[in-house]
């Protein structure tokens, strides 16, 4: 199946959801909106909606009015290229535990494969048992270079370390970290460090510094995303496990507050099932037929 297939898939169980919301000839307001609310739409956005909606002349206009209004709240935080060309590029991802950052990073240094680019690897999960082994299946499988130390050693000076070889080369450096709460002090200022030392190399490291959320737990992602805000400057988000999860309208107050852009995708297990993220198709997917 081609990628935009599996976002379609992705989607189904909010779109099949939404469906009902907008079913019959004319969209009827409070089925609409107690659908907006199951979807995770959020109180506000639904509000918002459902004022668009009641403005509309027929059911069509009402429609087309709900996915501009969506898209303007996607595309309103900024840039969602990818445009991942500096010698090297460095991501790091971060987020609670088993939100699927490190399978996120396989995947990404995948679809960059893909794309005829080098990637190389880096274990900053020094915390987790198996998280080094699981990178290194990883790094096995995709045939790529692995940076890694001893579990318990400093994180931030395997970042160092992996930056600093891949100074001048054309190259995706992809930093793994440990998953942690944000009441966790020492893993949180492990996690800054991190940026701080990456930083010696050169200020613009990481170039970016992606918060992965599973889209399961909704709107609560917001706080959670806040707490990590706090410590490191986030430039964006990945959402991952939109395959098994009504509650894909959680994106929209998602980005709409925390005001940076998604990234990437995460529509499944499989090293494919991933996208880059596109607005336009999102929403479009949202109410496919
Ligand atoms: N269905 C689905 N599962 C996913 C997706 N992304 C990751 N997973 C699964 O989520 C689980 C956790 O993934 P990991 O990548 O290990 O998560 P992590 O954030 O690195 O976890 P820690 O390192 O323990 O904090 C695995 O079983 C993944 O296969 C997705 O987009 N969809
Ligand atoms: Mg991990």
């Amino acid at each position: 199946m081609g990628l935009i297939g599996s976002i379609k898939n992705a989607l189904k169980r909010t779109s099949g959801a939404l469906k009902k919301g907008i079913a019959g000839d004319k969209i009827v307001i409070e089925q609409l909106e107690r659908t907006l609310i199951e979807a995770d739409f959020g109180v506000a956005i639904t509000m918002e909606i459902i004022e668009g909606v009641k403005k509309a002349l027929d059911k069509k206009a009402a429609i087309e009015e709900i996915k501009s209004y969506l898209m303007e709240i996607l595309e309103g935080v900024g840039n969602t290229d990818n445009n991942m060309n500096s010698a090297p590029y460095v991501i790091m991802f971060v987020g609670v535990n088993g939100v699927g950052k490190t399978t996120t990073i396989a995947k990404i240094a995948n679809l960059e494969l893909n794309n005829g680019k080098k990637v190389s690897l880096v274990a900053g999960d020094t915390f987790r048992a198996a998280a080094i082994e699981q990178l290194t299946i990883w790094s096995e499988r995709l045939n790529i270079p692995i940076v890694k130390g001893e579990y318990g050693t400093d994180p931030a000076s395997i970042a160092y370390r992996a930056i600093n070889d891949a100074k001048g080369k054309e190259m995706t450096v992809l930093i793994d970290t440990a998953g942690r709460l944000h009441t966790n002090k020492n893993l949180m200022g492990e996690m800054e460090k991190i940026v701080r030392v990456s930083k010696k190399v050169d200020e613009n490291y990481p170039n970016e510094i992606l918060i992965v959320l599973d889209a399961s737990i909704g709107q609560n992602n917001i706080q959670q995303a806040k707490q990590f805000m706090e410590s490191v400057p986030l430039t964006g988000i990945v959402l991952t496990k939109l395959d098994g999860t009504a509650k894909g309208g959680s994106i929209f107050p998602i980005v709409r507050d925390l005001k940076i852009p998604v990234k990437f995708i995460g529509t499944g297990e499989g090293v494919d099932d991933i996208s880059v993220f596109n607005p336009r198709e999102f929403v479009e997917d949202l109410f496919q037929e």
